[in-house]
C-alpha cells in the first residue's frame, strides 16, 4: 500500500510539473488571458455538473482583492473518503491528478467539460495557493495546496448542515507573467451564457476589488428560450413566442439530447450559436448542418403542401434568413475537430438534430399556421431580393468590362501591379483626394476619391438593388476587383486571392463627419466583403489633428494630449515662447507634402487595423449603430480598431 502511494504521489508531481511547464497545453494561453480566464471555467465546471446531476441550484463567484478567485456551489460535496488505488483522499485524487476530474459515480454523469477535460488539477498546478473547503456529512473538511502540491492533509476543521464546495486560488504570477487581473465583464458575459444554457441554476458573481462590491445575478427559468429572448430584444420579432423544440435519441454510449430556441426578426444576418455540453462551438459542426438541413426542408415542405411557393425553392439562406438560434446538444462522448472544441464532428449528430427538428418543427408548424406562414412570407422577400441583387450584381460585373478594362475613371492607381505592396486609399471628398494624388507613392499607393456620404447600406436589407446602382458603391467594386457578396458559394463572391490591392485604407478628417463616412465605408465592408476585414486588409489612416510650430521648426500632434505634451517641450527653454497651433479641419487643409509626411508614408505612418474578434456580436454592432440614427459612432471604431504600425502588418 504504501509503496503504491509513493509511487502515485510522483506520478502526481510530474502530472502537475508537465502543467506548469507547458500551461498553454492544458489551460490556454497563460499571456494573453485566455488562460488565466480558463482557470474559472474549469472550476466552475465542476459546480455545473452537479447542477447537470440534479444537485445543485446555485453557485456563488467572488472575485478577491488579492487576486484570487472563489467558486462555491451547493452540491453534495467532493467526496472525502480514501481512495483505494491512491491510498489518499477522493477529494485530493480530484486535485492533484490530471484527468482525474471524470466523477467516481455516473458515467453518464459528467455531460459538462472543462476545456481540454484535465480537470480543476491543472488550475492547481498552475496557482500560487488553492484552497478546498468541504460541506458533507455534516462536516466541513479543509485542505490547502501551493502550487498543487498539498501543504496540510484534509482536516475536519468544523461542523455543518449544508453541502457543497468551496473552491479558492490564486494564479500564480510565475505563470502568468502578463495579465493577472480577472476581467469582470469577460467573467459576466461567459456565467450570463452558462447560466442560459442552464435552466434554473443561479450563478451569482461579486467582485470586491472595487470600494463597493459590484454584484451580478444570473438565472433563467427559460433557459435558452430566454437567451434567444436576450439576444432580439433590440430587433422586431415577427413571432412573439420564441419557438422551442427538444428531443433524445439512444445511441450505444447512452442519450444525446437536443435542446433548440429559435426566433426570425427582421434582421438581415443569421445567427445560430451551437453548444456541445454546455461548450462553446464557434466553428458550428455536425449539429449546425443538421439544424440547417431540417429548417430547410420543414420550411420547404409547409409552403408546398400549402401551395405557397409558386415554383420557387427556398434555398437555405432565404429560410435563415434574420433567424437567432440556440442548439444545445448533449453527448456522452463527443468529438470536436481540435483541443478547442470550435467544431463538432461527432457524424451521428447530424442525423439526430435534423430527424428532431424536422419532426418537431412540422408539428410547431402545423400547430401555429400564421406563424409558418410569416416565416415563408420571409423566405419567399429573402429569395427575390437575393435574385435582384444577383442581377445587379452581375450588371455591375458587366459594366466594368464594357468601359474598358474595368477600372472607373476617378481612380487614380499605383504602377506595381503586385497585390502584396500595393494598398488603396479611399478618400473623402475631392480636395484631398487632390492633396493625396500627389503627395503619395504612386509606384504602390492608388487613391480613389469618394464624394460624400456614401449609402448606409444597413437601410438597404430589402433594397439590395439600391445598394449595387449606387455609384461610389459601384467605383469601390471595381476599384478593388475581387467581386462583391459574403457568401463565398455565390458567382462573383468577394475573395481577397483576387484583391488588386492589400491594403484598403479609409482615410477621412478627423471631425464628426469624417468618423460618420468612415463608419458608412466600414458598414459596407462588412456586409459586402467581410473577407478583406477577417482577413486583416482593412485599416483606417490617422491623420493628425494639430501642427505646432516654433521658429522654423514645426511637430505634428494626433491627440490633445499630445498637443499638451509638445507644447511643452517646446516652452520647456523659453517659457515665453508663443507657439503657433494650427488645428486641421479637414485632410484638405493640408498640403501634399505634409499630408505624405503625417499619414502616408509606410516608414512613419501609424493606422488603425480593424479587427473583428466575434462575427457575431460585429453582426448586431453594426445593426444597432447602423440601422437606427445612433449618435455615438466612435465606440464603433473603438471596438473595432487597433493602432499599428507599419512593422505589425
Ligand atoms: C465526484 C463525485 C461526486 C461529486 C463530486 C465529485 C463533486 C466534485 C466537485 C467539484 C466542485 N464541486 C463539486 N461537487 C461535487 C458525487 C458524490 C456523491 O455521490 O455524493
Amino acid at each position: 500500500m504504501a509503496k503504491e502511494y509513493d509511487a502515485s504521489s510522483i506520478q502526481v508531481l510530474e502530472g502537475l510539473e508537465a502543467v506548469r511547464k507547458r500551461p498553454g497545453m492544458y489551460i490556454g494561453d497563460p499571456n494573453d488571458g485566455s488562460g488565466l480566464h480558463h482557470c474559472i471555467w474549469e472550476v466552475v465546471d465542476n459546480a455545473v455538473d452537479e447542477h447537470l446531476a440534479g444537485q445543485n441550484d446555485s453557485v456563488e463567484v467572488h472575485i478577491k482583492e488579492d487576486g484570487s478567485l472563489s467558486v462555491r456551489d451547493f452540491g453534495r460535496g467532493i467526496p472525502v473518503d480514501i481512495h483505494k488505488d491512491f491510498g489518499i483522499s477522493a477529494a485530493e485524487v480530484i486535485m492533484t491528478k490530471l484527468h482525474a476530474g471524470g466523477k467516481f459515480d455516473n458515467d453518464a454523469y459528467k455531460v459538462s467539460g472543462g476545456l481540454h477535460g484535465v480537470g480543476v488539477s491543472a488550475v492547481n498546478a498552475v496557482s500560487e495557493w488553492m484552497e478546498m473547503t468541504i460541506h458533507r456529512a455534516n462536516k466541513i473538511h479543509f485542505q490547502r495546496y501551493e502550487k498543487g502540491v498539498p501543504v496540510s492533509d484534509l482536516k475536519v476543521i468544523g461542523e455543518c448542515q449544508d453541502t457543497g464546495t468551496l473552491i479558492a486560488f490564486k494564479p500564480d504570477r510565475d505563470i502568468f507573467h502578463n495579465i493577472l487581473d480577472f476581467d469582470f465583464d469577460t467573467v459576466d458575459m461567459r456565467l450570463k451564457e452558462t447560466s442560459f444554457l442552464n435552466a434554473g441554476l443561479k450563478i451569482i458573481i461579486t467582485d470586491e476589488r472595487e470600494d463597493e462590491d459590484h454584484v451580478s445575478e444570473h438565472h433563467y427559468e427559460g433557459g435558452i428560450k430566454e437567451f434567444v429572448h436576450q439576444l432580439n430584444i433590440r430587433r422586431v420579432a415577427m413571432h412573439s413566442e420564441v419557438i422551442h423544440v427538444h428531443g433524445s435519441r439512444e445511441i450505444e454510449l447512452g442519450d444525446v439530447s437536443v435542446e433548440l430556441a429559435l426566433q426570425w426578426s427582421d434582421a438581415f444576418s443569421e445567427s445560430i450559436q451551437c453548444y456541445t455540453n454546455i461548450i462553446r462551438n464557434k466553428d458550428g459542426g455536425t449539429h449546425l448542418s443538421g439544424l440547417r438541413g431540417a429548417l430547410t426542408r420543414s420550411v420547404n415542405k409547409y409552403a408546398k403542401d400549402r401551395n405557397l411557393l409558386k415554383g420557387i425553392a427556398l434555398s437555405g439562406e432565404d429560410v435563415r434568413e434574420g433567424l437567432t438560434a440556440i442548439v444545445s446538444v448533449k453527448h456522452p462522448d463527443p468529438s470536436f475537430s481540435s483541443q478547442t472544441k470550435d467544431k463538432l464532428v461527432s457524424s451521428e449528430v447530424a442525423g439526430i438534430v435534423d430527424s428532431i427538428v424536422y419532426e418537431k418543427l412540422g408539428e410547431f408548424f402545423e400547430e401555429n399556421p400564421s406563424v409558418a406562414k410569416q416565416i415563408v412570407e420571409k423566405g419567399l422577400l429573402a429569395s427575390k431580393a437575393r435574385e435582384a441583387a444577383r442581377k445587379a450584381r452581375d450588371l455591375t460585373r458587366r459594366k466594368g468590362v464594357l468601359e474598358g478594362g474595368g477600372l472607373p475613371g476617378k481612380l487614380a492607381d499605383c504602377q506595381s501591379r503586385d497585390p502584396a505592396e500595393c494598398e488603396i486609399y479611399l478618400v473623402e471628398g475631392d480636395s484631398a483626394g487632390g492633396s493625396a494624388k500627389t503627395g503619395r507613392d504612386r509606384r504602390i499607393q492608388a487613391i480613389l476619391p469618394l464624394r460624400g456620404k456614401i449609402l448606409n447600406v444597413e437601410r438597404q436589407k430589402r433594397n439590395l438593388v439600391k445598394v449595387f446602382q449606387n455609384n461610389e458603391i459601384q467605383t469601390m467594386i471595381r476599384a478593388f476587383g475581387a467581386g462583391v457578396g459574403n457568401n463565398p458559394e455565390d458567382e462573383g463572391a468577394f475573395d481577397t486571392e483576387k484583391m488588386r490591392y492589400s491594403r484598403i485604407i479609409i482615410m477621412t478628417d478627423a471631425d464628426i463627419d469624417g468618423a460618420h463616412i468612415r463608419t458608412l465605408m466600414m458598414t459596407f465592408l462588412w456586409r459586402f466583403m467581410r473577407p478583406a476585414i477577417t482577413g486583416g486588409h482593412v485599416f483606417i489612416a490617422q491623420p493628425p489633428l494639430y501642427q505646432l510650430s516654433k521658429g522654423r521648426t514645426s511637430k505634428y500632434a494626433f491627440s490633445d494630449e499630445e498637443r499638451d505634451i509638445i507644447i511643452a517641450e517646446m516652452r520647456a527653454d523659453n517659457p515665453a515662447a508663443k507657439i503657433g497651433v494650427q488645428r486641421y479641419k479637414g485632410l484638405g487643409e493640408m498640403n501634399p507634402d505634409q499630408l505624405w509626411d503625417t499619414t502616408m508614408n509606410p516608414e512613419t505612418r501609424t493606422m488603425l487595423k480593424v479587427t473583428v474578434q466575434d462575427a457575431e456580436s460585429s453582426d448586431r454592432m453594426f445593426e444597432i449603430l447602423m440601422g437606427e440614427d445612433v449618435p455615438d459612432r466612435r465606440a464603433f471604431i473603438e471596438k473595432y480598431a487597433k493602432e499599428v504600425t507599419n512593422l505589425d502588418i
